[in-house]
């Protein structure tokens, strides 16, 4: 049976979903009006209009599900955690899980400059520039385009990083070498399966997945974190995400599965490099539309961000992008030339 509630296909089912969810979340008191405030604009998120996270060892932590739980107040304490320069952290568990957060203004795309970046917890190991903690997110951007306050389906747009539309990065033979699928897939979909029961300990046979491409497996419950890590918020017994698969980044450098490397791409993702670098800014002129082709935004009002790898990374679990926030770089005087992050 086709799951109708958590499915993440482009189509009438998502634009309705978010549709309800923002209706919903329009009667909390932290949701701004919709669209550009004059002269009240803040360079932060004010507004989660849907938080969806896949399975993960941080799901149902960050942030905490309590028991009677909805969508509406997970996003809204998605909210509390991640708008304005709050910096706390959500986590999107495995490949697929997402978040959509707005603004109260439209962030502009100014010509040469990289316009906004996402905020996550990735860092460089001691003395690398190629790898640490990268865990990358795919981002994706939405223009209000029929002003209704609300990111509808044909107003989407996948920023364009350094791994698209086919993977390229320096350590791509490195990984292949490792045993990793370095593919980059367009339209790669997967299911998770609700556990029928929850196991006390550790478990390797945790939760089943299935793609639309052949493969199946498992994502295990390991040792350090015990919670259920399917979001406990949604009754439907399967969970479908959809949308661009990056190569696996993760390279075991001992050989015995206990010190994975997480490789960074080169630019365009969330939670790949650390805030502070330059590369982890985005140009909204990176957008791109279905046919790869320019998608020429002058501003947006909305932004997805999907954990872009589906990987398991021995002790360290499955990757699984972190979110700490938004910022428009113009609004805090940030001035980044687009073409020393994407040469
Ligand atoms: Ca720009
Ligand atoms: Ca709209
Ligand atoms: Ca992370």
């Amino acid at each position: 049976m086709k799951p109708f509630y958590p499915i993440l296909r482009r189509g009438a089912g998502w634009t309705l979903l978010l549709t309800a969810v923002a209706g919903a979340s329009c009667s909390g008191s932290d949701d701004a009006a919709p669209g550009p405030a004059e002269g009240a604009a803040t360079p932060y998120v004010t507004r989660v209009l849907d938080f969806r996270p896949a399975v993960g060892q941080f799901v149902n932590q960050l942030p905490e599900y309590e028991a009677g739980d909805t969508q509406e107040t997970m996003n809204r304490k998605a909210l509390e955690a991640i708008g304005g320069n709050r910096r706390g952290m959500i986590s999107l568990g495995g490949f697929g899980g997402y978040v959509v957060v707005g603004f109260d203004h439209t962030i502009e795309n100014r010509p040469g400059l990289c316009d906004f970046r996402v905020l996550g917890n990735a860092f460089l190991a001691s003395g690398q520039t190629a790898y640490g903690s990268c865990e990358p997110g795919v981002i994706e951007v939405a223009r209000d385009l029929n002003g209704n306050g609300l990111p509808d389906e044909d107003e989407w747009y996948e920023i364009a990083g350094s791994s698209y539309p086919e993977a390229s990065e320096s350590w791509l033979d490195a990984a292949r070498a490792a045993g990793n699928d370095v593919q980059t897939l367009t339209g790669y979909e997967i299911t998770y399966h609700r556990p029928t029961e929850e196991p006390s300990a550790a478990a390797e046979e945790y939760i089943r997945w299935e793609d639309n491409r052949g493969g199946s497996g498992y994502i295990p419950k390991n040792t350090f974190h015990g919670q259920p890590y399917y979001p406990q918020w949604i009754d439907a017994a399967t969970l479908t995400f959809r949308g661009t698969r990056l190569p696996q980044n993760g390279i075991d450098l001992s050989g015995a599965g206990n010190n994975y490397a997480l490789y960074a791409f080169a630019y365009g993702y969330a939670d790949n490099l650390p805030d502070a670098s330059d590369r982890s800014a985005i140009d909204i002129d990176w957008a791109v539309n279905a046919s790869g082709e320019p998608a020429s935004l002058s501003g947006v009002d909305f932004i997805r961000i999907h954990t872009g790898v589906h990987q398991l990374n021995g002790w360290l679990g499955e990757c699984s992008t972190e979110v700490m926030g938004v910022e428009d770089l113009h609004l805090l005087g940030v001035s980044i030339r687009s073409n020393t992050v994407k040469p």
